[in-house]
């Protein structure tokens, strides 16, 4: 059934619809399913399944029904803009679509992905649909929790500037599973001599191998030993991921009274992705004075770009704001292990700015918290460089696990060489002429020879003398 007479009106203007305030707008690339539209790139055809699209996506379903009457007509979702060629569609959708707080009346990301992103993404007549940007109004933005912690309350810990407060230099212990807490702690402390920030591997939690009620307590003698012995405060992200909410609680209750006066060292990791927004929500709403950490395992499922259906790692990231993520891993951006690519740093401007140029909606954040933009993914001292001059700044936290763990001079000379090779970025020094003066920087030549020999070719001869 063609319901393009219904669900269609290439007669609106985005900014009219901007300037009302009264829609969200979302971008999709979205392509026809041949066996039902079977010319596809043909304009009567594309409109009628991004019609069917858009019905299924707020008031409608593959038939009339007798029930509809002239209210539920202004609740349409409308498709308003198309291009057939390059497969590309942007529906509106009325405000008032999205579910609301009973206990609040706020708005919830869960009721924006369970329509914009929801039965759209099984639809028989539908070879595949992707959204890859979206726009919140003012009225609707404001309905959201946004971050309540942000990267200026770990640089206030960390006794820096809150404002351009600087490189954080993480790690991730590794191995990823399989320390008893003994080692695990002792992982801590020996990174910490030298870093400052120390997340949970996305999986670790309360293995039977490493109980959390072993792990943590020693993990908390570790920072006070390190903070006396280096005079330096130290941070620590630890996982309270799990189905129940209220075990996210109860682990993050533990972890709290556990750190007692040092709670405020605490960033709270939610695996966001897998978790979803209940997790990220009740993590944020019940611990509103810790950083609320975004770990996206499991998002490459639906944000590749090899993938044609779901959403981009950029529309994750937005929602991840929205939610109340004080940092979210945007990814590499080409220079780590994980897929990624240069403009991936579109990301960041958008998660941290207060108004962005999205692919293509300008979003303005109308003051809401910056999440920041936290890097990981094979990340060491010699792929540094390369990133910070793609990104164009430093204020981020930057998590290496390999990087860190696998350096030749173990875990504490890895987080030396990582704080050189920022500085080396931030001063614009010559490398080579850098890692001269700078042992731990020049010894992650010998850690990682594959990437030194892909980044700085002849570097076995001009730091001869220096590597040992
Ligand atoms: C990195 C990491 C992170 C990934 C996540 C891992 O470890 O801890 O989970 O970076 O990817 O388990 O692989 P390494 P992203 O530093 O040892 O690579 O940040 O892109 O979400
Ligand atoms: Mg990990």
């Amino acid at each position: 059934m063609d319901q393009s007479l219904r669900y269609t009106n290439l007669n609106l203007k985005e900014e009219d619809l901007i300037k009302s305030g009264d829609f969200v707008l979302a971008y999709y690339k979205m392509k026809p399913n041949e066996k039902y539209y079977p010319n596809p790139k043909a304009l009567k055809d594309y409109l009628a399944a991004a019609a069917h699209f858009a019905a299924e996506s707020s008031t409608g379903t593959n038939v009339e029904v007798s029930t509809t009457d002239d209210f539920t007509l202004n609740m349409d979702a409308l498709v308003y803009e198309v291009d057939p060629e390059k497969e590309e569609m942007r529906i509106a959708y009325p405000v008032e679509l999205f579910d609301r707080n009973i206990t609040d009346g706020r708005a919830m990301i869960v009721s924006f992905l369970t329509l914009a992103i929801g039965n759209n993404q099984g639809m028989a007549d539908i070879e595949y649909a992707k959204m890859h940007d979206f726009y919140f109004p003012p009225r609707f933005l404001q309905l959201f929790d946004g971050p309540a912690r942000g990267i200026a309350d770990l640089w206030r810990v960390l006794g820096r500037p809150v404002n351009n407060g600087g490189f954080i230099v993480g790690t991730i212990i590794k191995p990823k599973l399989g320390l008893r807490p003994e080692p695990f702690a002792q992982a801590c402390y020996n990174f910490w001599l030298e870093g400052d920030f120390i997340k949970n591997d996305e999986p670790q939690g309360n293995q039977v191998f490493a109980p959390m009620k072993k792990t943590i307590p020693l993990v908390v003698d570790a920072l006070k030993r390190a903070q006396a012995k280096t005079g330096k405060a130290k941070l620590f992200s630890a996982n309270i991921t799990a189905d129940d909410p209220f075990e996210i609680i109860a682990r993050g209750e533990y972890i709290l009274e556990q750190f007692g006066e040092f709670a405020h060292h605490v960033a709270f990791l939610i695996d966001g992705f897998v978790g979803g927004p209940t997790a990220l929500t009740t993590a944020r709403r019940h611990f509103p004075n810790q950083f609320i950490h975004y770990h996206r395992a499991g998002h490459g499922a639906v944000t590749s770009p090899r993938s044609k259906r779901g959403y981009s790692a950029f529309v994750l990231a937005k929602m991840a704001r929205l939610q109340g993520a004080s940092g979210i891993h945007v990814g590499t951006m080409g220079y780590g292990k994980m897929e990624g690519y240069k403009d991936d740093k579109k990301i960041a401007f958008m998660i941290e700015k207060d108004s962005a140029e999205g692919v293509v909606f300008k979003q303005d954040w109308l003051g809401m918290k910056p999440t920041t933009p936290i890097i990981s993914g094979g990340m060491n001292a010699l792929r540094v460089g390369g990133f910070f001059e793609n990104l164009g700044h430093s204020n981020v936290i930057m998590t290496a696990g390999g990087g860190c763990f696998g350096h030749v001079d173990g875990p504490t000379e890895g987080a030396k060489s990582m704080r050189q090779a920022e500085q080396c970025w931030r001063e614009g020094a010559d490398v080579f002429a850098f890692a001269r003066e700078h042992r731990a920087f020049a010894r992650a030549f010998v850690s990682f020879p594959h990437d030194a020999d892909r980044i700085y070719p002849g570097w076995r001869e001009k730091l001869r003398g220096y590597l040992d």
